[in-house]
C-alpha cells in the first residue's frame, strides 16, 4: 500500500501513514494519538471493537516520540483540526524513543539556542525550524533557476586553496600533504580565471570558511555563499542589474511557493521593486551625518553604522538597496579602482550586509601594481594572474551570503537560525 503524508489524505483513503507520536489519549475505550509526518498531523483513532485486538492493545505500549507506521483507512473527523481521522488496521512500532526528551521540542520550556543546537535534530522536528529551512531551499533553489534562465553556467571550484584572496587573517589552514593549504574564503580568484575561459557567465553556491573570532548575530565560521562572475560588462552597473534579478526573483519564489511555512513563522516578505535603489558612499556618509553619526571619509562602514543607514532607509519603506563608489583603500585588490574611489558596490538588505563585489581590474599591468600597494607579493598569486596575460574580457561580480538572507527575509534573531549545523570559534560538534 502506498504512502501517504498527513496533507495529502481524504476520507474513505485506504493508506499506510509513517511519522513519529506526538501526543497520546487513553479514554479506557477509546484510545488516540497524533501522528506527525513533514507535512503535518493526523489524528489516529482506536474504539475497542471497531479496530483489531491486537491493535487496540498496541495502543498502550505507544509513547511519545516513537516512530510508528500505521495502515488504516480515512474517515470524516469532524472534531479534529485537519477534519479526519486514520482508524488503523495495523499498528507497527518502528523504532522507540527514550521517556526524556534532552530538549522540550514541543513543550513550553524554551530550550537555550546552544542546546537547541546540540540537538538539532530534535530541534527541527518542530514544524516552524522546519519551515525556515525549507524556506532557506527554495531561496536556494531560486537563485540557481534564475542564473539558469539567465544563461549562466554552473562552476565547482576548489575549497582546498593555496592562497586566500579575502585576507590573511581569516583562513583556516589545513596540511595538504606536506604543504600549508587553506579552506576558500570565497571561490574569488577562480571565478575570476573563468572570465578567461569565455565561459562568460558562470557561478557558484558553495561552502565559504572565514576564521572570524568574533561572535556577531551575522558572522559565522563556514556560511553558504552565492558568487558569480560575469564578463564583458561595461561597468558594476551591470552586476548590480544582475543582483537585483536575482534577489527579485527568489523573493518572488518565496513569497508565492512558501506561504504555508511563512504563515507558519507568522511572517509576510516583501518583494523588492525594480530597479533597488543605489546610493553612493559619500550621499551615506551625509546621511549618517545628519542623525549624528561621524565617519570619516575613507573609513569602512562598520555594522553599527549598516544598521542605522538601514534604520534611515526603512522610513522611506526601502528594504534593498545598493552602496557604490567605495573608497578605494578599503577595497580587496581585486576591484578596479579609480583614483579615491572604487567600483566596488555592496548590497544591504535591511540594514545589513547581504553582498559585495563588483567591477573587478582585468589589466595585467594595473593588477599587478596594485596588489603592491596593498602590500601583497604577486608572486603567491602567479596562477590567478596568468590568465590575465592573454585576454581576459572586463568583468565583474559578487559574493552573497544565503544565510544572511533567510536571516533577514525572517527576521531571525542570529544568522545561526538559518544554518542547520553552524559553525562557530566554539563549535564543531555535531
Ligand atoms: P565578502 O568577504 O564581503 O566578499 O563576502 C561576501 C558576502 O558573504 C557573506 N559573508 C558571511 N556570511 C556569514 N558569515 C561570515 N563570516 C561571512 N563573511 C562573508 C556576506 C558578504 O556580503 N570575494 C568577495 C565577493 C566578490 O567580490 O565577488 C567576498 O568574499 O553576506
Amino acid at each position: 500500500m502506498e504512502r501517504k503524508y498527513s496533507d495529502e489524505v481524504k476520507p474513505g483513503d485506504k493508506v499506510v501513514m509513517k511519522g513519529w507520536v506526538a501526543k497520546t489519549r487513553d479514554l479506557g475505550g477509546l484510545k488516540f494519538f497524533l501522528l506527525r509526518d513533514r507535512q503535518g498531523t493526523i489524528q489516529v483513532t482506536a474504539k475497542k471493537g471497531n479496530v483489531p485486538d491486537s491493535v487496540f492493545k498496541k495502543f498502550s505500549d505507544i509513547m511519545k516520540e516513537y516512530c510508528v507506521s500505521v495502515e488504516g483507512k480515512v474517515k470524516v473527523a469532524k472534531q479534529t483540526s485537519a477534519g479526519v481521522e486514520l482508524v488503523p488496521s495495523k499498528l507497527e512500532i518502528i523504532s522507540k524513543s527514550e521517556p526524556e526528551l534532552p530538549i522540550d521540542v514541543f513543550g513550553k520550556i524554551e530550550s537555550g539556542k546552544d542546546k537547541r543546537f546540540d540537538y538539532r535534530f530534535l530541534d527541527v522536528r518542530e514544524p516552524e525550524m522546519q519551515a525556515i529551512f525549507r524556506i532557506k531551499a527554495r531561496t536556494v533553489q531560486a537563485i540557481r533557476e534564475y542564473f539558469i534562465k539567465e544563461g549562466f553556467i554552473e562552476i565547482f571550484t576548489p575549497v582546498i586553496q593555496a592562497a586566500g584572496a579575502e585576507g590573511g587573517a581569516t583562513m583556516f589552514p589545513v596540511q595538504y600533504y606536506d604543504k600549508k593549504a587553506y579552506l576558500r574564503q570565497s571561490p574569488q580568484l577562480y571565478k575570476q580565471m573563468m572570465m578567461a575561459s569565455g565561459m562568460d557567465k558562470v557561478f557558484e553556491i558553495g561552502q565559504a570558511f572565514r576564521a572570524e573570532k568574533f561572535h556577531t548575530v551575522r558572522h559565522v565560521s563556514e556560511f553558504l555563499s552565492v558568487d558569480f562572475e560575469q564578463g564583458w560588462i561595461e561597468s558594476e552597473e551591470d552586476i548590480m542589474r544582475t543582483l537585483e534579478g536575482m534577489v527579485h526573483y527568489s523573493v518572488s519564489a518565496v513569497a508565492r511557493d512558501c506561504k504555508k511555512e511563512l504563515k507558519m513563522l507568522g511572517k509576510r516578505v516583501n518583494v523588492p521593486k525594480l530597479p533597488f535603489k543605489r546610493f553612493t558612499y559619500d550621499y551615506v556618509l551625509k546621511a549618517l551625518k545628519k542623525v549624528g553619526v561621524k565617519l570619516k571619509w575613507g573609513d569602512d562602514i562598520e555594522d553599527a553604522q549598516e544598521r542605522k543607514f538601514g534604520e534611515i532607509m526603512a522610513k522611506k519603506g526601502i528594504e534593498w538597496y545598493f552602496i557604490t563608489n567605495f573608497p578605494s583603500k578599503i577595497k580587496p585588490f581585486y576591484i578596479m579602482l579609480e583614483g579615491k574611489s572604487s567600483r566596488g558596490i555592496d548590497l544591504d538588505f535591511k540594514g545589513m550586509e547581504i553582498a559585495s563585489g563588483g567591477q573587478r581590474e582585468h589589466r595585467h599591468d594595473v593588477l599587478k601594481k596594485v596588489m603592491k600597494e596593498k602590500g601583497l607579493d604577486p608572486k603567491n598569486f602567479e596562477f590567478f594572474l596568468e590568465p590575465f596575460r592573454y585576454g581576459i574580457p572586463p568583468h565583474g561580480g559578487i559574493g552573497f551570503g544565503a544565510e544572511r538572507m533567510v536571516e533577514k527575509l525572517l527576521d531571525l534573531p542570529d544568522i545561526k537560525e538559518a544554518i542547520l549545523f553552524p559553525r562557530t570559534p566554539e563549535r564543531l560538534i555535531p
